[in-house]
């Protein structure tokens, strides 16, 4: 019904058109005529600070680290940084448990540190962005020791209730089935106050209550304290389980249905999640969030200051987050498909389609669309997609319209690290075995930042660090990449190079498709300029496509400036577009203008 709306109010109100759509490939042209706003071509960075620079040997990475870094951040090209959780937190879930909103966990550093970071970001003309995590707080915040005490304002802090008396047993038991994202039961009992409290992730992250005004006027402080200390807006963390159901008349919560998937009983996937996530009550938060950024901006001037949402959830819920007709929503809702329709499609020319037009034909007109390919609870992007496809993904995501966002160490084509049980630190592994525990695991993409060949890989001087280094850091790092005539790390700046400076991939139509097997294309284009067209052949075999099967309007021969690694192909030389090879894995990005200049 949302979906209906959005979609009709995105046709008539914005004019949104599609000037062509079969089966194979799909245009869409949307009629912006405004100065794009920084945020909209943005490429943002995630740092996990834990992992990116440790200044202090203590083998976990800190602020000072990262303030020492922030000009490696400024030559990749990078609009905007957004930090992994830095607040205080007893690292249950390395920061997601939050047991003060308002201060720096001390192993990365003091407000000041955060202050000197940001002054140094500020000389650099780079934006700090910082992960808000709305949802929960840790079981040792204050918050929830005053509310454990039903002390006065925080008796209603967190979802509590009685729980139901079994009446075979005569036993105690949750008030409802519903399951923790890591495992086993969302209800916890709680002794002292002789009720459960709800918590959707850990057992040590309890829910807050976002059906108490005084909860969404402190989290609100939260947001307005940070952008008093100078950060460019937030990432929204784990924002679809905000809410959940209420309890009906008698008080009581419903079950939720089994979900009929087994492949793992204990996992939540053993239930739907209806009930707990994907409300409406949590779109019209999102749109409060954004009141506060606008009125911050209002009062003190400055750039936007933007909301990123952080959703896994069908297009349908997720585009709402962008608005509505009558009321401003988040600036980006973060778009996973290709990370989610490549993990159930394969990776594959024809996914990457399917991953795009999902998010294209559900955006609604005017909206900026934004594409991701990892993060830290994700398998590396290298190792997901394949270590020959490394540079097409970062090539795609660049050419591709909107915002592009990279997590630490994509640049470089880092993957995945080993990690033994032994060394295993996520609570959503640690809370299985030894066995199974590698499914769970999000250890593998935390490793250290990779970026020297020496001890630590640079990270850290100490003598462990907090979670062992994936094993080719010595030929992968920040060092040798750049040194290297022909590196990953070299190809994603001339890609960010590319991007900033080429009008049609900043202002460009979109038109994209598969031909021949496997080979996905992407032109952009726009009139007066020479078009970017982008080839990638995902394919384990060298194919030679027709170009004309794709687009007839193309020039016989495009000019090649940017190749993946294993392309044998010379910058600036033209290629012919009816009968174009490409080897396996080899991604091209060519103009249709003659010169090789970006310009
Ligand atoms: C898409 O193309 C395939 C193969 O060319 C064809 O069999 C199919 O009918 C087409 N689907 C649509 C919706 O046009
Ligand atoms: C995009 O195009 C519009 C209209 O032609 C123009 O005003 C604007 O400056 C362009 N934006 C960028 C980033 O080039
Ligand atoms: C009551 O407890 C028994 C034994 O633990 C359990 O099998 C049964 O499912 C419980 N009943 C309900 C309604 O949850
Ligand atoms: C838009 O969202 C606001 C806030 O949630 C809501 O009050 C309003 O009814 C919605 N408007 C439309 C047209 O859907
Ligand atoms: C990508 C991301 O930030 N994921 C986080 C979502 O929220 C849970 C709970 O806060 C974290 O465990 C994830 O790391
Ligand atoms: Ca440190
Ligand atoms: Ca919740």
């Amino acid at each position: 019904m949302h979906r209906t709306r959005l979609d009709l109010f995105g046709l008539l109100a914005f004019g949104l058109v599609i000037l062509a759509h079969p089966n194979w490939s799909c245009e869409t042209t949307t009629s912006t005529t405004v100065t794009k706003d920084w945020w909209e071509n943005a490429q943002f960075y995630q740092i996990y600070p834990r992992s990116f620079m440790d200044s202090d040997g203590d083998g976990i990475g800190d602020l000072n680290g990262i303030t020492g870094k922030l000009e490696y951040l400024k030559d990749l090209g990078v609009t905007a940084a957004w930090l992994s959780p830095i607040f205080t937190s007893p690292m249950v879930d390395f920061g997601y448990d939050i047991s003060d909103f308002f201060d720096i966990q001390p192993e990365y550093g003091t407000l000041d540190d955060f202050r000197a970071l940001i002054k140094r970001a500020n000389e650099l003309d780079l934006k700090i962005i910082l992960d808000f995590v709305p949802n929960h707080s840790s079981d040792e915040n204050s918050w929830f020791v005053k509310s454990v005490n039903r002390e006065k304002g925080y008796e209603d802090y967190y979802v509590w209730h009685d729980g139901k008396v079994n009446a075979s047993t005569g036993e105690r038991q949750p008030p409802s089935n519903w399951l923790q994202a890591f495992r086993g039961s969302a209800w916890e009992w709680n002794e002292k106050r002789q009720q459960y409290y709800l918590h959707q992730f850990a057992v040590q992250q309890a829910d807050l209550n976002y059906r108490n005004p005084l909860v969404v006027e402190q989290m609100k402080r939260v947001l307005r304290y940070w952008l008093d200390l100078g950060v460019a807006g937030f990432r929204c963390d784990a924002v679809p389980v905000l809410f959940e159901i209420e309890p009906d008349a008698d008080g009581q919560y419903a079950d939720e249905e089994v979900s009929g998937l087994t492949d793992d009983v204990d996992d939540r996937k053993y239930l739907k999640s209806d009930l707990i996530e994907n409300r409406p009550e949590t779109i019209d938060m999102a749109y409060q969030w954004r009141v506060v950024m606008d009125d911050y901006q209002r009062i003190h001037g400055g750039d936007t200051r933007v909301l990123l949402i952080e959703t896994y959830a069908p297009p349908a819920y997720t585009m709402q987050f962008y608005g509505n007709r009558s009321t401003a929503g988040a600036h980006l809702p973060f778009n996973f498909n290709l990370i989610t329709v490549l993990a159930s499609d394969g990776v594959s020319a024809g996914s990457i389609k399917t991953a795009v037009d999902n998010w294209l034909d559900n955006l609604p007109a005017g909206r900026t669309p934004n594409w991701v390919i990892g993060n830290h609870d994700q398998r590396r992007a290298a190792s997901r997609y394949g270590t020959a496809n490394a540079d097409a993904m970062n090539m795609l995501v660049m050419v591709l319209p909107g915002a592009s966002v990279t997590y630490q160490g994509e640049e470089l084509g880092m993957t995945d690290g080993e990690i033994s049980w032994e060394d295993t630190q996520d609570p959503a592994a640690c809370n299985s075995n030894s066995d199974i525990y590698e499914q769970f695991t999000r250890d593998p993409s935390r490793t250290p930042f990779q970026w020297t060949s020496g001890t630590n890989a640079g990270f850290s001087t100490a003598s462990k660090t907090w979670l062992p280094l994936a094993a080719d850091y010595q030929t992968l790092n920040v060092d040798v990449e750049a040194a290297a005539q022909r590196s990953h790390l070299n190809i994603y700046k001339t890609l960010v190079e590319l991007r900033k400076s080429s009008l049609p991939l900043r202002n460009g139509s979109t038109k994209y498709g598969v031909v021949g097997e496997n080979v996905f294309v992407v032109k952009r284009y726009i009139s007066g300029s020479a078009s970017i067209i982008y080839l990638a052949n995902f394919a384990s075999k060298g194919v030679t496509v027709d170009l004309y099967e794709f687009d007839k309007t193309l020039p016989t021969h495009l000019t090649l400036l940017i190749r993946s690694l294993q392309s044998s192909k010379a910058e600036g030389s033209q290629f012919e577009v009816t009968g174009l090879s490409l080897a396996a894995g080899e991604a091209l990005v060519l103009s249709s203008g003659s010169s090789s200049r970006f310009d």
